[in-house]
């Protein structure tokens, strides 16, 4: 594999590169590196090559729709162009490249001022892990002049609530961290909820950061409107016919560095769980603010 690529694996692995969009983003770079560095003629090696990139790239973040369905999308053209040299299938990856690129481009626009106009001055919102939409859709309307404040939990065990926090108070956004534990003391506090999303089921339901679906219950039980916010690229197509999202078991060591050392302790650590579609108010994608029981309808 390229090397390019193959340090994009590492990075997307390491969680160096996190967040569905910018894993996506990376992926499809990696993807047109090693379109790039192919050297030869035969139309077979180029093809095994981007598969064997493309499968190593899908196995790095197994609940990872996004990824896979623009990696997808590439090959997908490739293979159809039967005719086309290596030469002509290199320019069409990177034409490929640049127009996701304009896609995501399009839709994180239009989601973030969909997601914008929701947020009221002088209200609370809860927020969990980072997700570039929903720190978005924040600043957007901070810029907008709206005046409110977000409550950011801090996303145990990485802390990518803490980046969310820090990167919110520093475009002057009046946050609150909190402990993930602290949910439920603060969540009466707040007028709504924006999460990000890493998967969306054919039922509607949302697979998100470790933590989402219990904020999510706290929400349904006080009656606090919970919206995620969800490129329409995020709907996996192979829940239509059954099969349940992957969920990514990460290392123990990022609980507790000494675990492998202790007898009879064992270390559970998925990155992400399920909201069942019942505890979501709606998804803010590029097509409108919608329903969760409409996703499967509106997804191409
Ligand atoms: C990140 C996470 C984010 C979604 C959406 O998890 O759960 O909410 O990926 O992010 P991790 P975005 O840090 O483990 O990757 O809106 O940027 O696509």
């Amino acid at each position: 594999m390229d090397k390019t690529a193959q340090r994009i694996v590492r990075d997307i692995k390491s969680l160096k590169i996190q967040g569905a969009r910018n894993i996506a983003r990376a992926a499809v770079d990696a993807l047109a590196a090693e379109s790039f560095s192919f050297r030869g003629s035969s139309r077979n090696a180029y093809l095994s090559a981007l598969l064997v990139a493309a499968d190593e790239l899908a196995a790095a973040r197994a609940t990872e729709p996004m990824l896979r369905n623009y990696l997808r999308y590439i090959l997908n053209y490739v293979q159809r162009d039967e005719g086309a040299s290596v030469g002509e299938l290199k320019s069409l990856v990177a034409s490929l490249q640049k127009s996701i690129y304009r896609d995501m481009e399009k839709s994180k626009t239009a989601i973030v001022e969909y997601g914008a106009s929701l947020l009221r001055s002088g209200h609370t919102y809860m927020t969990h892990c980072h997700s570039s939409t929903v720190t978005g859709i924040f600043t957007e309307a901070f810029d907008d002049g709206k005046d409110f404040s977000v409550i950011a939990c801090e996303t145990r065990p990485l802390y990518q609530g803490v980046r969310t926090a820090k990167e919110l108070a520093s475009h002057g956004i009046p946050t609150t961290l909190i402990v993930d534990s602290a949910a439920h003391s603060f969540i009466r506090h707040c007028d709504a909820v924006f999460v990000g999303a890493d998967a969306v089921t054919a039922s509607g339901n949302l697979v998100n950061k470790i933590g989402t679906s219990g904020i999510a219950h706290f929400a349904h039980s006080f009656e606090i409107p919970f919206y995620s916010a969800a490129e329409m690229h995020k709907f996996d197509y192979l829940t239509k016919w059954g099969m349940l999202e992957p969920i990514e078991q990460r290392s123990p060591d990022e609980i507790l560095k000494e675990s492998k050392k202790m007898k009879n302790l064992k270390i559970a650590n998925p990155a992400f769980d399920v909201t069942p579609a019942d505890y979501i108010t709606a998804y803010i994608t590029e097509k409108g603010i919608i329903p969760p029981q409409s996703i499967m309808l509106l997804a191409k």
